[in-house]
């Protein structure tokens, strides 16, 4: 039952941002849910242009997402790669049969100077998604991660040393002359959100791309609309990927707390809203104590149930 009218801007990186938009999608009416997706994960790879995030919201919001793998297609099938294997070419970074297509349609688009906004919104069309995806600039944003004197590219650090590497930082580099996105910046000039979340995505790769872009956390702090961030540190762990290993390496405290003060030192006036788990109840007074006000729930999103729950309880929380 579509209850609600909001239109809603979520920003989001993958897997466990893309969960909180599917409970959003379903919680609001058709279109009025607004994603806008980190593309710093972005790279050339094998001659094409992959988009992880983004992929991950466009398979998630259709249905189709590898729920086992956590990326991909569902049902997905790999001679290509194998074939590859065979030609030892790169094959660190698996591109199903099916993926692929996206790949190969998304660089031919981009070649021919359509732009990313376009083409991102061509495929949600195509896998009969109403809510729209808004890459968060158009230009190539590259997350270098720093690791003790190395510089890794974002997805050699992520896949091809599945993050083992210790993270001392992070750069984004094209940042500096991204533009951000024109038609979120256009709804946003005519208030037209009435919330903006922050999903549970990683704070230093997924979320701090979009918001460092310039312009971006300014004018979501100065938006009317209330901004609410759903931690995505439960009991002291990332639900997924390596969000937690990084606090730790960083010195950051891994627990909501530190994921609050990460964001009330970097964009001070940005949270109005902080959601953490029932589990991480006693921190509250702690975090209240930074400015935002502290709503507590359950923030673990395993079934589809669980992800429109927490949907409705953020739209109730600020409706
Ligand atoms: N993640 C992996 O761990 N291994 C892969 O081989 C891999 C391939 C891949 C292909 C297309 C795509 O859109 C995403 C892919 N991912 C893969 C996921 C992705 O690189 C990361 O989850 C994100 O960059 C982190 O948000």
């Amino acid at each position: 039952m579509k209850a609600f009218q909001e239109s809603v801007l979520a920003l989001s990186g993958g897997v466990g941002g893309a969960k909180l938009a599917l409970g959003l999608a379903d919680a609001v009416a058709p279109g009025q849910l607004h994603v806008l997706a980190n593309t710093g994960d972005d790279f050339r790879h094998l001659g094409l242009h992959i988009s992880p995030d983004i992929d991950t919201l466009l398979y998630t919001l259709s249905g189709k997402s590898n729920q086992v793998l956590g990326w991909g297609l569902a049902g997905e099938t790999w001679g290509v790669m194998e074939a590859l294997e065979k030609l030892q070419g790169e094959t660190w970074f698996r591109l199903g049969d099916n993926d692929l297509a996206t790949h190969l349609w998304r660089t031919a688009q981009l070649a021919e100077g359509v732009s990313l906004p376009q083409v991102t919104n061509a495929l949600a069309q195509q896998l009969g998604i109403s809510s729209r995806i808004h890459p968060m600039c158009e230009e190539l944003v590259s997350t270098t991660v720093h690791s003790e004197g190395r510089d890794l590219p974002f997805q050699h650090y992520f896949v091809r040393e599945q993050c083992e590497p210790k993270v001392t930082g992070f750069s984004f580099e094209g940042i500096a002359d991204a533009s951000p996105n024109a038609d979120v910046m256009a709804l946003l000039a005519d208030d037209g959100f009435s919330t903006i979340v922050i999903c549970p995505s990683n704070p230093f790769v997924s979320i701090d791309p979009i918001l460092q872009i310039p312009r971006m956390w300014t004018t979501l702090r100065d938006s009317k609309a209330p901004l609410v961030l759903v931690s995505p540190i439960v009991s002291g762990m990332a639900i997924k990927g390596p969000a937690a290993k990084m606090m730790l390496e960083l010195g950051v405290p891994v627990t909501a707390l530190g994921v609050a003060q990460h964001y009330c030192e970097l964009y001070p006036g940005l949270l109005d809203y902080f959601v953490i788990d029932e589990s991480d109840a006693t921190l509250s007074n702690d975090i209240a104590a930074l400015g935002v006000k502290v709503a507590i729930a359950p923030t673990v999103m395993k079934t589809r149930d669980d992800k429109q729950r927490l949907a409705r309880f953020i739209l109730d929380l600020v409706g």
